[in-house]
C-alpha cells in the first residue's frame, strides 16, 4: 500500500521520532502548527476513525494512554490532541494520526 505514514512507521522515510514502541510512533509534524506538534500512529495501517472497529481499536486505547508520558517528555502540560476524520475536516493523510499541540496557548476550535 503507498502510504505515507506506513513508510514512516516503516522507517522507509525519515521523521523526528520523539517515541516508539512496537504498536506505535510519535514524531513531529512537517509543518508545526505550535512549538510542540508531534502525530501519533499506530505502525498498523488504517485510515482514520472511519476504520475503527471494536475488533481493531485496542491500538487506540494504547496510543491515547501513552500521551502523558510522550507530552511530559516534550514538556508540555497542556496540550490538545486531533484527529481529522475526511477531506472536509482537515484529513489530507489517509493513516490514521493523533496531533499532539502545545506550547503555546491554543485558541477556539473552529
Ligand atoms: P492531517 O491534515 O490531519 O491529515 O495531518 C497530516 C499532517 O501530516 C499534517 O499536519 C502535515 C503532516 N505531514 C505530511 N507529510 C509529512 C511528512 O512527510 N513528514 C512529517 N513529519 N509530517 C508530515
Amino acid at each position: 500500500m503507498d502510504c505515507l505514514f506506513c513508510k514512516i512507521a516503516a522507517g522507509e522515510i525519515p521523521s523526528q521520532k520523539v517515541y516508539e514502541d512496537a504498536q506505535m510512533l510519535a514524531f513531529r509534524d512537517i509543518e508545526p502548527k505550535a512549538p510542540v506538534h508531534v502525530l501519533l500512529i499506530p505502525k498498523t495501517h488504517l485510515d482514520g476513525v472511519r476504520a475503527l472497529t471494536a475488533d481493531n481499536a485496542a491500538v487506540v486505547a494504547h496510543i491515547i494512554a501513552k500521551i502523558p508520558e510522550i507530552a511530559a517528555s516534550l514538556g508540555v502540560t497542556d496540550y490538545r490532541v486531533v484527529t481529522n476524520n475526511g477531506a472536509a475536516a482537515g484529513q489530507s493523510v489517509q493513516h490514521l494520526h493523533f496531533h499532539l499541540l502545545g506550547g503555546r496557548t491554543l485558541g477556539e476550535m473552529g
